[in-house]
């Protein structure tokens, strides 16, 4: 397998006894600092600043996501809404952030409505993959979470929301083991504690390699046995307020009916995830087909302040071979067990364990200049020495660890205990997001917001395990302070989106935002019943399947 690799792949072989005892050191300050800005993609000016909205003129956006926030509501003028379900609190959102909110206000008397345009439990949650980070270890502390985290993030992570996340680190995952999630444990029943970049102390707790999953499957369960109102297939359009500037509900799209469905909610969660599936500058993600940033757009048509959003985190290690792969996520946790990070003459050129961003950047430096691997269809990239993994830790270690990754690769005949893999940097996480304060509230009253839609916890870099924390910590902050603070029943009117159109006539061009679904899905927002996709299947001589590439 690979043949086309043969020669490059004699050379890793060849040196790994010397790279096993002489790893590369971890780059200092200027060469990191060199690296990003020459190299990372969020510092080569594919940005731009906004013309309107609470963010005009200051902070710079990535040009996708600039264009979609000056987009147009896909809500025709003349819609007038009115209510066809009365909530108490509505969530927009159905993956971690959003399920962890509904099993909050479980039991407290309030009516909760939870909507999401796939399937409860379709989110970046369930593709997380290597753990969730908790001050757990002997050595460990909140304090050494909260300053590993400010490090990782560049000094720019929110010290209030990052206290807070590492403070209810323990309690979190005690909260998601009573619901019956099975994080892994050592022969002494404790919970085994792996290392990611940027952890001082051994603090990510993991359920294999599938985490998120994991995770998700506990809260997707406990959700189905609440008094939640789901509503799945419903497409988030549009939020709604009282005229006066308070979010009053939304206006959903039911996708099985073809029709709009307006909610009135005396309390508005967003928790709508990330923005991995925009693409960026054309890089592959590891992120779920939803992930396009619904939630910014709505949010920022509101009045919400966005920050950091110029701030992605491209996880050093996507699958880049075989290419129906690509862009998936090859856990970093395969790196802290002792996989290598190898060019194409077999030589270690950086520590695995760097940060994420610099790590990324110095992954595209390689192959920029001639020494990445390219595959026969001149995608380019660089080894994983998976195989090291048992060679530092014994035989049947990375099996053991990470099925889920020797499940994939399998399916392509390479055996990672055996050969390395070939990665890329992937679009994984959104930095930045919508602004909240500690109780999760957002610029514009009835509006409360959580999870990666949100901004300023990370800062410029998120660390590994700090976005599965970030679900169960602020979902249920999110959903207390609702529970505090939640004002009486407003009128549903759509006062915003007339003063955002106004605003927005000196925009030239007709984007229509959110975007909902990625191009390459070819998802829309009505589905064609079944009936009529198989008559355009059988009618059209020249169907293809969807291109799940976009790079
Ligand atoms: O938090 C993450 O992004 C994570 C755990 C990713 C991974 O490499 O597994």
């Amino acid at each position: 397998m690979m043949e086309w690799a043969k020669q490059s792949l004699k050379k890793v072989e060849a040196s790994r006894p010397v790279r096993l005892d002489q790893p590369a050191p971890l780059p200092n300050s200027d060469q990191a600092e060199a690296l990003l800005k020459k190299y990372h993609p969020d510092y080569l000016g594919h940005e731009r600043r906004l013309e309107i909205g609470p963010n005009a003129g200051d902070q710079k956006f990535p040009l996708e996501l600039a264009d979609l926030l000056e987009g147009d509501s896909p809500v025709e003028p003349e819609y007038i809404p009115q209510p066809d379900i009365e909530t108490d609190v509505l969530i927009l959102g159905g993956g971690g952030a959003g399920a962890t909110a509904a099993l909050t206000l479980e039991g407290s008397g309030l009516s909760v409505c939870l909507a999401t345009k796939l399937r409860l439990g379709d989110s970046n949650t369930v593709m997380a993959e290597g753990g969730i980070q908790s001050a757990l270890g002997v050595q460990d502390s909140p304090r050494r979470h909260f300053a590993d985290a400010l490090v990782g993030g560049h000094g720019e992570n929110d010290p209030d929301l990052l206290r807070i996340l590492c403070e209810q680190g323990p309690e979190s995952i005690r909260w998601l083991s009573q619901l019956g999630c099975l994080f892994d444990q050592n022969e002494e029943g404790k919970f085994s504690l792996r290392g990611g970049g940027g952890t001082s102390v051994p603090r990510i707790l993991a359920c294999r390699d599938y985490t998120g999953l994991e995770i998700m499957r506990v809260l997707k369960d406990a959700v189905r046995l609440t008094g939640t109102q789901l509503l799945e297939e419903h497409v988030a359009m549009e939020l709604v307020d009282d005229g006066k500037g308070r979010v009053t509900g939304a206006i959903l799209f039911d996708r099985k009916a073809g029709k709009k469905v307006c909610v009135s909610a005396r309390a508005v969660i967003l928790a709508t995830g990330g923005s991995g599936q925009l693409r960026l500058q054309g890089f592959p993600t590891s992120n779920h087909v939803g992930a396009t940033g619904d939630g910014l757009i709505l949010a920022y048509r509101q009045g919400c302040c966005l920050t950091h959003l110029d701030s992605y985190q491209y996880h050093p290690s996507g699958a880049c071979y075989p290419e129906a792969l690509a862009g998936q996520l090859v856990t970093e946790a395969i790196r802290s067990l002792g996989a290598q990070v190898v060019n194409v003459n077999g030589e270690s050129f950086i520590s695995e364990m760097a940060y994420r961003d610099v790590l990324a950047g110095a992954i595209i430096k390689e192959t920029q200049e001639g020494r990445g691997v390219v595959t026969p269809n001149s995608k380019i990239g660089v080894w994983l020495d998976t195989p090291m993994v048992d060679l530092k830790n014994g035989a049947g270690e990375l099996a053991r660890q990470f099925p889920g990754l020797i499940h994939r690769f399998s399916r392509y005949d390479i055996d990672p205990a055996k050969l390395p893999i070939l990665i890329y940097p992937t679009l994984h996480y959104q930095n930045g997001g919508i602004c909240v304060d500690k109780e999760c509230r957002t610029d514009v009253a009835g509006l409360w917001a959580c999870g990666e839609v949100t901004g300023g916890l990370h800062g410029r870099n998120r660390l590994m395990g700090n976005s599965l924390l970030d679900i169960t910590v602020f979902g249920r902050k999110s959903a207390e302070s609702v529970l505090r603070n939640i004002p009486e029943r407003g009128a549903v009117t759509l006062s915003h989106l007339q003063k955002f159109r106004a605003e927005r006539e000196k925009i030239e061009g007709e984007t229509l935002s959110p975007k909902f679904f990625p191009d390459v899905s070819k998802m829309k927002l009505k589905p064609a019943s079944f009936e009529k996709q198989q008559e355009e299947k059988s009618l059209s001589s020249n169907f293809e399947p969807p291109n799940p590439f976009n790079f």
